[in-house]
């Protein structure tokens, strides 16, 4: 399987708020130098840069403003005399107006984030659109008529909706890609979420379409971020209805239980019958992963791997989360070794 990967991901690092205290973001580089170095060393394939794709590809899946909004963010915090990290402080919840774009980036910050998980610093953009570029790039592998590819991708995506930022993610990799198999013609394409934390920017691009399958398996609401999705009953609207399926599984989840929700998500998959099928790898779901609760353990991505290849169709690899930096390469590169494994 050839992997895309690239250096400039080392241009995003940031600060985040946990437990009250300001602190290195869990989401770091070295998680994608990890995750480069075990494919290196199990030599799993031919690792090759991204190519460059235009704009217009991120728009499909994102609206025009927030595209704009995450290329000038920067440029507008510095003009306010502030050098750290832009981060939001505050949000348009329920009753405050929420048609207008503020003008100020203060505002426009907290318009287009639902978190304060997601820094902007100088170099952020790049190290974002690098990423987007990653995924594009797998997708065009099997576009060209390789079987799979791994987009190893950071930062992350899945929690970035059409319009707004969040849990370390700026533009959604995978539903660029997934969108990008549409417009180049696909008629159905599905993306199978098994990072631990619900993809509800995945499900935000894609609710109301019937096209684009959405799968996600992740730790229940009541008790995991983000809190407010990844509920059972949001099955899709409109033309999308019955095209979004949430497994929300409970605290301590083992494989045993995992494994049966991941085998009825990989039927209902098939029973879609897509031409691609986008995977949203995180490897959050691990044991002993820093911020998550399920209790996988590293063999048990292998499995993760052999039941996404029953699914039997092209498979694009994207790289979500994982914060147990010491097991990221080891656990990704099982999942890649399990789907090889059925496929070959
Ligand atoms: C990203 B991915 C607020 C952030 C709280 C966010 C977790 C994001 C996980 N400071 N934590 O799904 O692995
Ligand atoms: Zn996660």
């Amino acid at each position: 399987m050839f992997t895309v990967f690239s250096d400039s991901h080392r241009l995003h690092h940031g600060t985040e708020l946990k437990d009250g205290v300001l602190k290195p973001s869990f989401e770091q580089p070295s998680r994608a130098d990890t995750v480069h170095k075990r494919v290196k060393q199990v030599g799993l394939g031919q690792i090759i840069e991204p190519r460059a794709f235009d704009r217009s590809c991120y728009v499909n899946a994102h609206s025009e403003r927030y595209v704009t909004f995450l290329e000038t963010a920067w440029s507008e915090w510095c003009a306010t005399g502030r050098t750290h990290d832009a981060l939001p402080l505050v949000w348009p919840v329920r009753d405050l107006a929420n048609e207008h774009v503020p003008t100020f980036i203060d505002g426009k910050l907290g318009f287009y984030a639902m978190d304060a998980g997601s820094p902007i610093t100088a170099t952020t953009w790049q190290a974002v659109k690098t990423s987007a570029d990653i995924a594009l790039t797998g997708l065009a592998l099997i576009d060209e008529g390789h079987d799979s590819a791994f987009a190893l991708c950071r930062p992350p995506g899945h929690h970035a909706a059409r319009e707004y930022m969040g849990g370390y993610c700026y533009l959604n990799n995978a539903a660029i890609a997934a969108q990008q198999a549409i417009t180049q013609g696909a008629k159905r394409v599905a993306v199978l979420d098994v990072d631990f934390h619900h993809g509800n920017g995945t499900q935000n691009i894609f609710y109301g379409r019937g096209d684009v399958m959405f799968v996600s398996l992740h730790g229940e609401p009541a008790v995991s971020y983000p809190y407010y999705s990844g509920f059972s009953h949001e099955v899709g609207v409109g033309h999308g209805e019955g095209c979004n399926l949430n497994y929300p599984l409970p605290k301590n989840t083992t494989w045993e239980s995992y494994r049966t929700a991941l085998l009825h998500a990989c039927k209902k998959l098939q029973q879609f019958a897509p031409e691609v099928l986008v995977v949203s790898l995180g490897v959050d779901t691990f044991k002993d992963d820093p911020i998550s609760h399920f209790l996988l353990e590293s063999e048990d991505f292998i499995g993760i791997g052999e039941l996404i290849a029953d699914v039997g169709c092209p498979t694009l690899f994207v790289m979500e989360g994982g914060y147990m930096v010491d097991e990221i390469g080891i656990n990704a590169v099982n999942v890649l070794h399990g789907y090889e494994s059925k496929r070959a």
